[in-house]
């Protein structure tokens, strides 16, 4: 399979359901790795409400040091931090799949996990997420939109349910570690943040260089969905 084809194939889903009371949105957010067996990993996946103002990133430009770390490492830490100073009124999470490896709840091929988080419909409008594809240096998916998944209206009704998908084409180079696919971590990195560091902009990933190809043979679109 070349990798023209591999960055077609499908990763994985989001789901969100919601129970709405006078207050809040309980929203049921459920992610799951539709990868086939063998195919790619997904990190915990971080998660944030917010009012339409919190950006990410930007295609084309230097990754921040909060993207930086996420697609390298799977590390949210540093996004949650950007997120928490630049969001006063919003909420983050990280959702986990207990049933990964011990001490890495990353996201195997087929695997699904939930978490609730009570959403406030006024000052929480917009939905944002990201992940780090394993394996990878520094390959990840996150929506550039700020706006651009919007779970709310003006009056702060619940818009849903609804869904969206991310495809496999939309998996992110942070081109700030060189594709090796040595020191890639949750492959073949003995401690986080090592690799040969790049200064480029983010970019579309142009796919594996073939130092793993046990995992290319595999179907690794992505697909993500959510439904509140
Ligand atoms: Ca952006
Ligand atoms: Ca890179
Ligand atoms: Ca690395």
């Amino acid at each position: 399979m070349n990798k023209n084809t591999l960055i077609k194939r499908i990763i994985a889903s989001l789901i969100l359901t919601a129970v709405i009371s006078t207050q809040s949105v309980e929203l049921r957010v459920k992610v799951e790795n539709l990868a086939e067996p063998g195919g790619v990993f997904l990190t915990p996946l971080w998660v944030g409400f917010h009012d339409g103002n919190f950006d990410s990133y930007t295609l084309g430009d230097m990754a921040s040091q909060g993207i930086e770390r996420i697609a390298e490492d799977g590390n949210p830490g540093p996004l949650r931090e950007v997120f928490a100073s630049e969001s006063a009124l919003g909420q983050d999470g990280v959702i986990f799949n207990p049933e990964g490896f011990a001490g890495a709840p990353v996201f195997e091929p087929g695997s699904v996990s939930t978490m609730v988080f009570d959403v406030d419909g006024s000052t929480q409008k917009y939905f944002s997420y990201a992940t780090m594809v394993i394996p990878s240096n520094d390959a990840f998916v996150a929506n550039d939109e700020a706006t651009g998944h919007q779970l709310f209206n003006e009056n702060g009704d619940f818009m849903g349910p609804m869904s969206f998908i991310v495809w496999g084409s939309q998996v992110l180079d942070a081109g700030t570690e060189e594709n090796t696919e040595s020191d890639a971590a949750f492959l073949n990195q003995s401690a986080a943040d090592t690799g040969n560091t790049t200064t480029d902009n983010i970019a579309i990933h142009p796919g594996y260089n073939g130092s793993v190809l046990t995992l290319l043979d595999i179907t690794a679109q992505f697909m993500q969905h959510k439904k509140f």
